[in-house]
């Protein structure tokens, strides 16, 4: 089993009830168990301001599953519950699901880049992820608590508590 740690946003169409949901769809991976999972996190939008804030959260799961192969179901959760269909043609993507680290692995494969590339100067992963694994050092060495340490993240708050895992 490798550990992988999976972080979810959402900014439209019910945004907490989506990453809620995305944490059950992840629960329910094969070949996977999840782990734990952070509080949610609402964020101000990263990128044009005209958009409506952003839920955020982090899980770790333990998983059998290849690199691809797990992109290929996080790609498959967020079209089942992540788009929304107007007229003929997708509308916007409701919900992001951006694999963040597998094990200690440095991927850089043209569909999969691990760590994720966004994933050191963004208060909305650093802070959830911090929640769970405080003590996690990046494949490149540099413990995620310095990480955290020199990120500003007064846009952050805890909206809601974390899914109760529960006892295997
Ligand atoms: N891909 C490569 N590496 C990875 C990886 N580690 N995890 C490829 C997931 N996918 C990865 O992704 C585009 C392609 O990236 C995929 O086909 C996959 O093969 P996408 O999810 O379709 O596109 P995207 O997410 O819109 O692009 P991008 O650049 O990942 O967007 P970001 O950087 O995720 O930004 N503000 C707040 N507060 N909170 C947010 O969560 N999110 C965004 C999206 C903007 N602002 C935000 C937030
Ligand atoms: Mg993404």
């Amino acid at each position: 089993m490798t550990e992988v740690f999976v972080a979810i946003g959402s900014n439209l169409a019910d945004p907490l009830g989506q990453a809620r949901r995305a944490v059950v769809a992840l629960a329910a991976l094969p070949e996977s168990r999840l782990q734990q999972a952070s509080s949610f996190y609402s964020s101000r939008p990263m990128g044009p301001a005209d958009q409506p804030d952003y839920v955020n959260a982090v899980v770790r799961l333990n998983t059998r599953l290849g690199p691809l192969a797990l992109l290929d179901q996080l790609q498959k959760i967020e079209l089942e519950q992540g788009r929304v269909r107007k007229d003929e043609r997708w509308g916007p993507r409701t919900l992001d699901l951006d694999l963040l680290l597998y094990g200690d692995r440095i991927i850089r494969h043209e569909r999969l880049v691990v760590p994720h590339y966004g994933m050191k100067e963004r208060a909305f992963v650093l802070l959830p992820l911090a929640e769970i694994a405080p003590a996690l050092v990046l494949p490149c060495g540099t413990p995620l608590a310095q990480l955290v340490a020199r990120c500003p993240h007064n846009d952050l708050a805890i909206i809601a508590p974390g899914a109760d895992i529960g006892e295997p």
